[in-house]
Order: structure tokens, then sequence, then C-alpha cells
């Protein structure tokens, strides 16, 4: 690890390597296209206590989903964020994926990956294939917090103990990510006033709600930017609501 005193850019290898495995799926997404991002947005640089402060946005859409975001982070007291959300459209029956990757100088503290529903249940295209995973033994799985409502029965939420645990947690993301693209390439879209494309607005709608009383987010944006900063930033970038329909 970087010394937390260190300016350079440098990241955890478990960050790195993820935002690598993401960037190489998100390649394979079909009609891939960058989405603009706001330039005060895109790459934000700041210093807190002499440490050198930055987080990196990528911003693409692709068929299906609305908003795909990739964000890497150095925050403050050598802490480092890999955080990472695609939105689906909701047109379409597609989940919200998720990963999170918090590490500080003690190690990785928390490493998540989901495809949370958008409805009561994943869409078949989706749970089938994600049934047929076969977990990686991981030694220290995390409770959830209870805002955590929103993710489905296949979340992994584990601390990793090891370098070995680290890879496996690279992969399994890039599994989920394989069984999202799938879904993607085969779901056709329902109009934009049917009942359903409603209801999952309606559930993404939550999972941005739930996601915000993540206070955890919060309290570090506001330490290393100030309260009005964060404010936007999640309400703009992190978990901004999807669109009217
Ligand atoms: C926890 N998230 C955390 C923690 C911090 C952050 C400091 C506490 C570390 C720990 O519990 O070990 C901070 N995470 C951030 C920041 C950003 C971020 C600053 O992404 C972005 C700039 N969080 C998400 C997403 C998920 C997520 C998409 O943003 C899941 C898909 C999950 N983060 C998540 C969970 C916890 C967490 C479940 C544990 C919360 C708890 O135990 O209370």
């Amino acid at each position: 690890m970087p010394s937390t005193s260190s300016p350079s850019k440098e990241l955890h290898p478990l960050v790195d390597a993820l935002a690598d495995r993401i960037r190489e799926c998100r390649s394979a997404m079909p009609e891939l296209a960058p989405l603009a991002v706001d330039p005060a947005l895109e790459a934000i640089t700041a210093t807190l206590d002499g440490e050198a402060l930055f987080i990196r946005n990528e911003l693409n859409q692709c068929r299906g989903l609305r908003k795909l975001h990739l964000e890497t982070a150095r925050l403050g007291l050598g802490l480092q964020i890999l955080h990472c959300v695609f939105f689906p459209d909701p047109r379409f029956d597609l989940p919200v994926f998720g990963a999170d990757i918090v590490a500080s100088p003690a190690g990785i503290s928390a490493a998540i990956v989901d495809l949370s529903p958008v409805g009561s249940d994943l869409p078949a295209s989706v749970r089938q294939p994600l049934e047929a995973i076969t977990l990686p033994p991981f030694e220290q799985v995390r409770e959830l917090p209870a805002w955590g409502t929103i993710f489905s029965p296949f979340v992994r939420f584990i601390r990793p103990v090891n370098s070995t645990e680290e890879g496996w947690f690279v992969d399994l993301v890039g599994q989920y990510l394989d069984v999202l693209r799938q879904a993607v390439e085969t779901t056709e879209p329902d109009s934009s006033d049917n009942p359903s494309t409603i209801n999952r607005h309606q559930g993404q709608l939550s999972y941005c709600l739930q996601q915000k009383r993540n206070d955890k987010t919060r309290r570090v944006l506001e330490k290393a930017f100030t309260v009005e900063w964060a404010d936007r930033y999640i309400e703009e970038l992190l978990f901004d609501n999807p669109p009217t329909l």
C-alpha cells in the first residue's frame, strides 16, 4: 500500500484489478457509447491534510442500460474506493449491477457485488445463471446494513483475507457482469407506458433512495470536500433518480 501521505495516484491492487475487469466486461456490452459527464465531476482533485485526493469518473450507456458508472477514488486517510453501478433503462427487464470496494491502509474492509432486482424478483434470465455460479469459500462474510434490503439473495458482501480471495472476488464480479451482458443482449424492451416499465422505474427509484441511506459514503465525501458538495455529488452523480418516463 502507498503511505497515507503519498501524493501518488496508485491504487490498491484489488481496486486496479477490479476496475480493469469491469472495463473489460463493459467493452463487451452491445451499443456501448460514452455518456457526457459534467467536466467538473469527471476528474476531481483536492488536498486534505497534505494528502492528495482524487476521484475519477467514467460514464457510459449501452443497450438496455441508461448509465454505466465506474468511479475510482482516493478520499483521505489513505481511503480508496471503487464504486460501480450500472443502472438499467426501466423499459428493459434488467437488474441494477452494483459493486463497491473500500480499502484503507489496514487492508480491504468491504467488497460487495450484486445484481439487484427492481421488482419483486430478479428476471429468470438473470436468476437462473446466477444460481449456477459456484460461490468461492470466502472466509469472512459480512452482515448487510439495515438499508441493504435492496440486494438480491445473490449479493456477496465480504472482507477478502488474502490475495487469493481478492482474485476470487474479481472473477466473481466478472461472472455477474457476463450474466448481465447476456440478459442485456436477449431482453426486448417494453413501451414507456407499460405497467411493467412503470414498476421498474419505481423500483430503481427505491434502489437509489436506499443507497442514499448509507451515511458512510456521505460522511467520507463531506470530510474530503464539503456538505453541499457531497450532497450534490450523491444526488446528481452517484444515485441520481432515473429520468421520468
Ligand atoms: C460501506 N462505503 C462503505 C464504507 C465507506 C464507504 C467508507 C464503510 C467501510 C466498511 O464498512 O468497511 C464509502 N463507498 C464509499 C464512498 C463511495 C462508495 C465514499 O461507493 C463513493 C464515492 N456502496 C455503494 C454501492 C454499494 C455499496 C454501489 O456505493 C453496493 C452495491 C455498498 N458500502 C456498501 C455497503 C457498505 C458500504 C453494503 C457497508 C455499510 C455498513 O456496514 O454499514
